[in-house]
């Protein structure tokens, strides 16, 4: 039996930015619930929804201040219940952010810690003395708090303390949230960071440029405890799948929490096709950087998860496509490779409409907290303002986070209101309203692989070859009880000479054939 995760595409939304339904100038689940629809016609069978919990937003509600109740911005616990009908209705399933590394530091709990009321005193991790730990978005990760005289870790933001995965009644809550939500009828969980949990020890780490102190906390024996009892206890009682995303994984770490914990895990590796180890140092996209990682865990890992954007990454096409010369065949080029790998795809809010990065013009425009501190910390490592800007540009989180483009509107019909984002300015022609219209559209051209998808079992679980692969060119084979399917990608602005001939299934310049030579960004999907 295949379950029904692996045949299923996801879309995620990051609610804040997807639909404004009362011109607050902020997403909601009614907005939500009003493009269901849309998403239906598209062809996808779930919905990850970044976090609707309560949150004061220090980061955009990776920061949960109540996990049973939903964020007022985004609307109410009705709200989210008719969103999970509705979109049963229409064959949808929804899955939820579970951010369990750290609460807020407005969470009852931390508040009750920080006064050292039990049983709250040792839900997060305390001490005396901080060690030399870096966080996640630059800087000191332990936080000084008068009322305790100690200070507290948080490897990400001030106001994201971490938990204490050493004290069983942690455990117990998280389990407690999982049950409130799976009992409301959703499907999974989308579980942050979750390869980080359990920290073996507080030794003070090795000296590194970034992530001071990770060779403690990746991956811990501690952590595949907790999954495993969180698998045993909760999850196996529902019908229900969970994606790890996961810190640094290599396939052999990916391997073991898919084996009895969690279905499957955002993994990293391809990422880094245009930086070296971490985001910020910047090197030119290589297409085979890209091609070799996404073999290779093809290779190694059973089962992956496809993406090339979430809400935390650059746009596609601004990164791994032009978005100047080629922004329509480049993003059908991705759209290929997204969609025909093996494993379960991954869509971003507007990359079915190939959104480009924020067309940000001064600094004041960002919103992101890790983009400000690491701004910031830059400028005072007396990094050039113009390294700085270009660093910023190209990697803030915000290029992924600014609201959808609906139509050509002002503010491109995601709100009546201000945006709490820019909307992009090229919202003009690129827009949901002009792509569902024209049947040569990225968005189009994304309905079509969907549904071409969703119909064929060798692309959606069979197995994965290596046809050949080129510094601009990646050709797969993909297989099922005999029957094979051919897929080439170009992510080059070069033509491009390839022993490949053949009939198309699809092809992104509207060829029924292919004859040895690939257009700039041209791919097929082929008959074999
Ligand atoms: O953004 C990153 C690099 O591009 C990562 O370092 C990211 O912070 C990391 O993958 C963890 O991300 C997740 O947890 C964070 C939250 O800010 C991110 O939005 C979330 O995806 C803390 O909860
Ligand atoms: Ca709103």
């Amino acid at each position: 039996m295949i379950e029904w995760w692996k045949k299923r595409v996801v879309y995620q939304i990051y609610p804040r930015s997807f639909m404004d339904s009362n011109g607050d100038s902020i997403g909601d689940i009614q907005g939500i619930i009003s493009k269901l629809d849309v998403l239906h016609e598209l062809g996808v069978g779930i919905l990850w929804l970044s976090p609707v919990y309560c949150s004061p937003n220090e980061d955009n509600g990776y920061d949960i201040s109540d996990y049973r109740n939903i964020n007022p911005e985004y609307g109410t616990l009705a709200d989210m219940d008719e969103l999970i009908a509705e979109a049963s209705k229409r064959d949808i399933k929804i899955v939820m952010d579970l951010v369990v590394n750290h609460t807020s530091s407005q969470h009852e709990w931390f508040k009750k810690s920080c006064q050292g009321v039990e049983p709250y005193k040792d839900y997060y991790i305390w001490r005396k003395k901080p060690n030399n730990w870096t966080s996640f978005f630059g800087g000191k990760a332990w936080q000084y708090v008068e009322s305790r005289g100690e200070y507290y870790l948080h490897l990400f933001a001030k106001g994201q303390p971490d938990l204490n995965y050493d004290n069983p009644a942690v455990i117990e809550e998280v389990k407690g949230i999982m049950r409130f939500w799976l009992d409301r009828g959703i499907s999974g969980f989308r579980c942050d960071v979750i390869n980080i949990l359990h920290k073996t020890t507080l030794r003070n780490g090795r000296p590194r440029i970034a992530l001071v102190g990770r060779e403690h906390y990746l991956s811990q024996p501690g952590t595949h405890r907790i999954l495993k009892e969180l698998r045993k206890d909760v999850l196996s009682k529902y019908d229900c799948f969970t994606v790890g995303e996961s810190v640094m994984v290599t396939p052999k770490d990916a391997k073991q929490l898919c084996n009895g914990e969690l279905d499957m895990v955002f993994s990293f590796e391809h990422m880094n096709a245009d930086c070296f180890f971490i985001k910020w140092l910047l090197r030119k996209f290589s297409p085979i950087r890209l091609y070799k990682s996404l073999a290779k865990w093809e290779k190694k890992v059973k089962w992956n998860t496809i993406y090339l954007e979430n809400h935390d990454q650059p746009r596609s096409v601004s990164r791994f496509g032009d978005e100047k010369n080629y922004p329509i065949e480049s993003a059908k080029a991705l759209a290929v490779l997204l969609l025909t790998l093996k494993g379960t795809p991954f869509i971003f809010e507007g990359e079915e409409l190939g959104m480009t990065n924020f067309d940000m013009t001064s600094m004041d425009q960002l919103n992101d907290v890790e983009s400000k501190n690491v701004y910031s910390l830059a400028r005072k490592l007396r990094l050039s303002e113009n390294y700085c800007h270009k660093m910023i540009w190209q990697k803030s989180r915000d290029n992924a986070r600014t609201p959808m483009q609906w139509s050509a509107q002002k503010h491109g019909g995601f709100t009546t209101g201000t945006p709490w984002l820019k909307v992009n300015d090229n919202h003009t022609t690129i827009n949901f309203d002009c792509e569902h219209d024209d049947p040569n559209s990225v968005w189009s051209f994304y309905k079509e692989l969907i549904a071409l998808r969703n119909s064929t079992p060798a692309l959606q679980y069979g197995t994965f070859k290596v046809s050949f692969m080129t510094k601009n060119v990646f050709a797969y084979e993909r297989a099922f009880e005999g029957k094979k399917i051919g897929v080439i990608v170009n992510l080059s602005n070069k033509k491009q000479r390839v022993p490949c001939v053949g009939y198309t299934i699809m092809s992104n310049y509207g060829r029924t054939q292919l004859d040895c030579e690939l257009e700039p960004y041209e791919a097929a999907v082929l008959r074999r």
